[in-house]
């Protein structure tokens, strides 16, 4: 990456920016040779391994099930997400999803279940996802429909649907949210680690979208999983995924500042070589005011994210609050600072394979994963407001 003097900000240790270190090299000297836009599946396999055997993905469980510290360093997963996506957005996604789609079992599961499931996704030998989605519940999570009924004592037997699933056709397994009904809405789910060979589990459908990632739609028919694959206890599915999605928000909103990062960068050279009126882009004063602007959104994301994932390694149980405002500010602000440097690069910034093209295409999907902007508001609103009960 080009400016690196936010690591030096006090948010970050020595071991910080050493990890910095390593994942630029890895992103230079491994990503490049192993990402091809038109194998996703392929891609994210290799990358996942290679992520695996360079020891990135020790940061995405914990100790002693194969990861570093026994609890999750959330700025070291941002700094890595960051690193991956100013140089790949797919080396980003395949790292990002081995701890979210574990992440139910790291916070959440028992001595057994760490033991089995976390060290194969630190080795980069197993796939994770969350399935979470569903046709008519994406942002309104307490609406989910995919049920799990209990079949003797020992196993449940899941029905319904999920989509939009990260991983989807090549995961090995998949968390799974569903209504168990102890309770209605938000007190009724129950979170299930589901084995992708498991009879009754199927790809409904694989998803195609302006950026090509492995997603899809799953399909439960009849789907029986043993009841000790239960994350957690029975009706904790809600606060399960919010907890999980209150480590993994700010690191969306890290992977958004990456691509930013990046896209100033390819403006930056491109102003001061690009001819323009006697001299070069960089001197007119208008391109001046856009570099700046972009420079103060980069900044003030960097902020926010690096906030966020400082304040839970000091051992704050909850960051709801500043979760949502760094994955909301950081990705509005991505997008943004990407427009510009398209605009900047004039018809080259719209080139199918330009990088500014690319950028725009991978940045517009974060303003919806993992809870949309408008939900990130709903979060921070209720946050300032009086509680009703
Ligand atoms: N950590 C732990 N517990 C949490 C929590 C968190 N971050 N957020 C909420 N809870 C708890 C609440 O404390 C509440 O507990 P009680 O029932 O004991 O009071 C319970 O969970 C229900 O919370 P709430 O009333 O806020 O639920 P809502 O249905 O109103 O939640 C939003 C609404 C929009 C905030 C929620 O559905 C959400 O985040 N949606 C977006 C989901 C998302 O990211 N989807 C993308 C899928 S992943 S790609």
């Amino acid at each position: 990456m080009g400016d690196k003097s936010f690591l030096a900000w006090p948010f970050f240790e020595e071991k910080h920016r050493a990890l910095e270190v390593d994942v630029a090299d890895f992103a230079r000297s491994i990503v490049p040779g192993l990402v091809d836009h038109h194998d996703p599946d392929g891609t994210c396999r290799k990358l996942v391994k290679a992520l695996g055997e360079h020891g990135l993905l020790r940061y995405s469980v914990t100790a002693p099930y194969g990861g570093l510290a026994e609890k999750f360093d959330v700025r070291s997963l941002c700094l890595i997400r960051e690193t991956l996506s100013h140089a790949d957005g797919l080396a980003d996604f395949a790292f990002a999803m081995q701890g979210l789609g574990t992440g139910p079992v790291t916070l959440f599961g028992t001595e057994e279940q760490k033991r089995k499931w976390l060290p194969p996704i630190a080795e980069g030998k197993a796939i994770s996802a969350f399935a979470l989605s569903e046709p008519d519940a994406g942002s309104d999570v307490a609406a989910l429909a995919c049920a799990a009924r209990p079949d003797g004592n020992a196993h449940v037997v899941i029905e319904g649907e999920k989509t939009w699933i990260s991983n989807g056709g090549i995961a090995d397994r998949y968390v799974v949210f569903a209504r168990t009904g102890e309770a209605p809405g938000a007190r009724g789910l129950s979170a299930f680690m589901v084995e992708a060979d498991t009879p009754g589990l199927t790809i409904a459908e694989r998803l195609e979208t302006i950026s090509p990632h492995p997603l899809a739609r799953l399909r439960f028919e009849n789907c029986r999983i043993p009841i000790e694959n239960r994350i957690g206890k029975a009706g904790d599915g809600f606060k399960i995924a919010m907890a999980t999605l209150d480590i993994f928000r700010s690191t969306v909103g890290a992977a958004a500042l990456g691509f930013a990062r990046r896209a100033l960068d390819e403006a930056l050279v491109h102003v001061a070589t690009r001819r323009m009126m006697g001299g070069v882009l960089a001197d007119l004063q208008m391109v001046q005011g856009q570099l700046a602007d972009m420079a103060l959104d980069v900044d003030a994301s960097a902020l926010m994210v690096y906030r966020a994932a400082w304040t839970k390694d000091q051992g704050a149980a909850r960051i709801t609050r500043e979760a949502a405002m760094a994955k909301y500010a950081a990705t509005e602000a991505a997008q943004r600072v990407i427009d510009t440097a398209v605009q900047l690069f004039g018809g080259l910034g719209v080139k199918s394979g330009s990088r500014p093209e690319q950028l725009y295409r991978e940045i517009r999907a974060l303003r919806i994963y993992e809870g949309a902007s408008a939900v990130q508001k709903v979060i921070i609103a209720r946050s300032l407001l009086p509680s009703k009960t």
